[in-house]
């Protein structure tokens, strides 16, 4: 999208309430009122609708529906005035967005989680839908409405059949849909009805209606809402498995009776989806850990030991695909998008080398590029083959704010962290950028409630609570906070935001609305601050706020507490070894400890009043050396870099591991522009997920060479993430 904005000069426009990364590097960013997208695309159909700017040649041809959805668009958002009044949006912002959406035939709207996570997430999907389709802006290249799914493979979970509301191969629960599935796999018990979705199964357990659980692949105790009765459900089934790649999450740690080694996504073989229906193959790059085996082994063996070995005669990946195919296409004619019938025949050997493909792929029909684009000429996938207009509901906040819950809590995702960690927090490279749990607060709003940065706040919700670390933000929106998911009880002491969320949900979809619950925010005080390294992790002393971080080589806790000094030397041996050097410094409350063996740094405990709270940065390169010279060692528990020998600062550029420190150096050293820092140092030339800090550092470092007369001193030596110690010291 940067490269599309750069090169061909496409507009950007983010909705979203906070002022995230993307909206950096939009042309015009419109910071909603949570919840209010439909108002805002009902307002902008109202606006298309009275400037002429349809298209009913597609509304006549392919359409149904149309009047009574733009006439409910009126009733909500009338005009500019009335959009920008329930949207909370300048004027001015929204006639601009109005006007480029009515002047760029060529535009697609994306979106994802701010639009689906929310108790009106289908109406807000349905407006935006509704403006494609009355402007015709739909299936051509560049233009149309565009969901994209979060998980690697979320569209191959549809194509499975992997949700409580389908069958497989995008069949649905009608009775000539059930009777067919039934027929293919010759399964005379078919399910007749839906499931129950994520929220409602586990209030089923909790009720006892459901006593028997499989989880595979995702870890519920943490990313539910209400995660703290999701726990307690589990707890009281009668029979509770789980396929994991990790020995403990949350999830197993809530009671699982059986534990099933999983292969994870680099040890097995199969398929994955992408947003644009694009099947690749992945293939198998590591061997199984241990006696890992993939989901679908597991699987097969289940039913073989139920009974079915005929039906589960597998005994490879391609197998499985041959059937899936075969499935897609049975009694298709043509009726159902997803059709794969091409493949249905397809050798293990074809099977290896295939190519990624876009479906659909009918059996014996050559695809030209036109029939693999979906909808320019109708052909929807209804009775009619036309698309329905759907008329939104009027967005209303499901649960209003309180005196005691004044805020909104908004939950979401940070750069470098995967969902609940169990992958991602292994990494010390990604563990770098964002290490603590947080809360992100409205300067004006941390005034009133006497917040500060980089302090610490308990926010509460009528369902449970989290103590995280302040961040305060003008990027972050007035009455709202927001706190990212990724922590849990395995990663930090009090952080597991799920238990925050409250469990209302869309009632079309059953998407739980995790972007809104009301919640209250109260600074919470600790007087001493600090963190431990140790080769092994530890686990962490009782009562202390603390925050699991992966470090090269070593394990690291960030602590925070109200035992002083005294305390902790007292458990020092305990937490590292009895081979200690140790510094204490009463008076300023600082107790240092370091443990060695065989010349091998091997632990360490820092403890310092919160105000001077120390930092690891340095400490944690001392850590990475397999030994420590005498000066490494001697200058150790002083904590701050040896000389001629200097700290990268928390890393920005996780694909290089560029520090802070390293890029204002070269920023103060001449680097003017995000490209030049590039050419110095290689930070954002990969991924380029690090561009809008970069671009931030740089604006920051101007006003702070304004300021300064003297710039600090470029430094002698710059560390990397890989264990840079100055046992050459120039
Ligand atoms: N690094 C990283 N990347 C990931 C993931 C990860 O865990 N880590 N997870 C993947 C998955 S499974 C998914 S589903 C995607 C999710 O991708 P996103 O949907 O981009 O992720 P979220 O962080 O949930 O962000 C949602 C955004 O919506 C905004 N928002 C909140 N309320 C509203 C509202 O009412 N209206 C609007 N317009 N915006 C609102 C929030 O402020 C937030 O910035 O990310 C995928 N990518
Ligand atoms: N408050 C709030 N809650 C949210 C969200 C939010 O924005 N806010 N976002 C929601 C969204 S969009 C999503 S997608 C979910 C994600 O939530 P989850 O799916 O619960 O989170 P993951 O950490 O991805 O969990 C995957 C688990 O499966 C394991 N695993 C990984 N690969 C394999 C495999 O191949 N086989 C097996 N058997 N196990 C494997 C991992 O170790 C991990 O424990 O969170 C949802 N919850
Ligand atoms: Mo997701």
């Amino acid at each position: 999208m940067a490269e599309n904005k750069r090169a061909r000069g496409a507009k950007v426009v983010v909705i979203d309430p906070r002022r995230t990364a993307t909206a950096e590097e939009a042309d015009l960013h419109l910071p909603i009122a949570p919840g209010m997208d439909t108002a805002l695309f009902c307002g902008l159909l109202v606006h298309l609708a009275d400037l002429c700017a349809l298209d009913y040649g597609y509304i006549d041809a392919h359409t149904r529906g149309f009047e009574n959805a733009l006439a409910q668009a009126r009733a909500i958002a009338p005009d500019l005035a009335a959009t920008a009044r329930i949207t909370r949006l300048p004027r001015a912002d929204v006639g601009r967005f109005f006007d480029l959406f009515r002047a760029t035939p060529n535009t697609v709207t994306c979106f994802s989680q701010g639009v689906n996570q929310s108790a009106q997430g289908t109406d807000k999907v349905n407006a935006i839908i509704n403006c494609h389709l009355a402007s015709g802006r739909i299936g051509r290249p560049g233009q149309g409405p565009f969901s994209l799914t979060g998980q690697p493979n979320a569209m191959g979970g549809r194509e499975v059949g992997g949700l409580a509301n389908q069958l497989a191969a995008h069949m649905r629960f009608t009775p000539a849909d059930i009777e067919r599935v039934g027929r293919f796999w010759n399964a005379p018990r078919m399910a007749a009805r839906e499931g129950a979705k994520a929220v409602q199964m586990f209030e089923a357990i909790a009720r006892g209606r459901i006593k028997a659980l499989w989880v595979m692949a995702t870890n519920p105790a943490v990313s539910l809402p209400r995660a703290g009765y999701v726990r307690e459900a589990l707890k009281t089934l009668d029979l509770f498995v789980v396929s994991e790649n990790v020995l403990c999450n949350d999830t197993v740690d809530a009671g699982a009776h059986v534990l099933l080694p999983a292969a994870a996504w680099g040890e097995k073989d199969g398929t994955v989806t992408n947003s644009e229906r694009r099947i690749s193959r992945q293939r198998r790059f590591l061997p199984a850990a241990g006696e890992a085996k993939p989901d679908w082994w597991i699987v097969t063996q289940v039913a073989r030991r139920m009974g079915f070995a005929a039906q589960f005669p597998y005994g490879c990946a391609a197998e499985i695909f041959r059937e899936h195919a075969a499935l897609s296409a049975f009694e298709n004619g043509g009726q159902r998008d997803f059709d794969i019938g091409a493949l249905a025949a397809i050798s293990d050997e074809g099977f290896d080398a295939l190519d990624p493909v876009q479906w659909p792929l009918r059996a014996g029909e050559t695809p030209q590029e036109k029939d693999r684009r979906f909808f320019v000429d109708g052909g929807f996938y209804t009775a009619d083959r036309r698309a329905r207009f759907i008329a939104p509901d009027r967005p209303a906040a499901k649960a209003p704010t309180s005196k005691k819950f004044p805020f909104r809590l908004n939950t979401g995702r940070v750069r470098d962290q995967w969902h609940t960690m169990t992958r991602s927090g292994l990494s010390a490279r990604l563990g770098a950028h964002t290490p603590e749990p947080l809360v992100e607060v409205h300067p004006a709003d941390a005034e009133a409630f006497d917040l500060a940065d980089g302090g610490f706040a308990q926010v509460a919700t009528r369902w449970g609570s989290c103590v995280l670390k302040v961040v305060v933000s003008e990027r972050q929106r007035r009455g709202s906070l927001f706190a990212p998911i990724h922590w849990s009880a395995a990663t930090a002491s009090a952080a597991r935001v799920g238990d925050l969320v409250m469990p209302e949900t869309d009632r079309y979809s059953g998407q739980p609305d995790a972007k809104a619950t009301p919640a209250s925010i109260a600074p919470v005080q600790f007087a001493f601050r600090g963190f431990a390294l140790t080769r092994a992790p530890m686990s962490p002393p009782p009562g202390t706020w603390w925050a699991r971080v992966a470090v090269t080589r070593a394990s690291g806790l960030l602590l925070a507490t109200n035992e002083g000094p005294e305390v902790w030397r007292g458990r020092a041996r305990q937490m590292l070894g009895t081979e200690l050097a140790e510094y204490v410094d009463q008076q300023r409350g600082v107790y240092r400890a370091a443990c060695f063996a065989a010349g091998e740094l091997t632990g360490c405990l820092f403890i310092g009043a919160a105000e001077t709270a120390p930092q690891w940065d340095a400490v944690k390169t001392l850590f990475a050396a397999q030994t420590l010279a005498d000066d490494a060692r001697r200058v150790l528990l002083t904590g701050r870099p040896a000389e001629g020998f200097f700290s990268a600062g928390p890393i920005v550029c996780a694909c290089f591991s560029v520090g802070m420190a390293t890029i204002r150096a070269a920023i103060q050293a001449g680097a003017a522009s995000a490209e030049a820092i590039g050419e110095a140092l290689r930070a954002g030339t990969n991924c380029g997920s690090c561009l809008p800090e970069l671009k931030r550092l740089l604006a920051d470092t101007d006003l702070a060479a304004d300021c300064a007369a003297t710039p600090p001193q470029p430094p002698a030596r710059v560390a990397d993430d890989r264990a840079h110690v100055p046992t050459a010291t120039p």
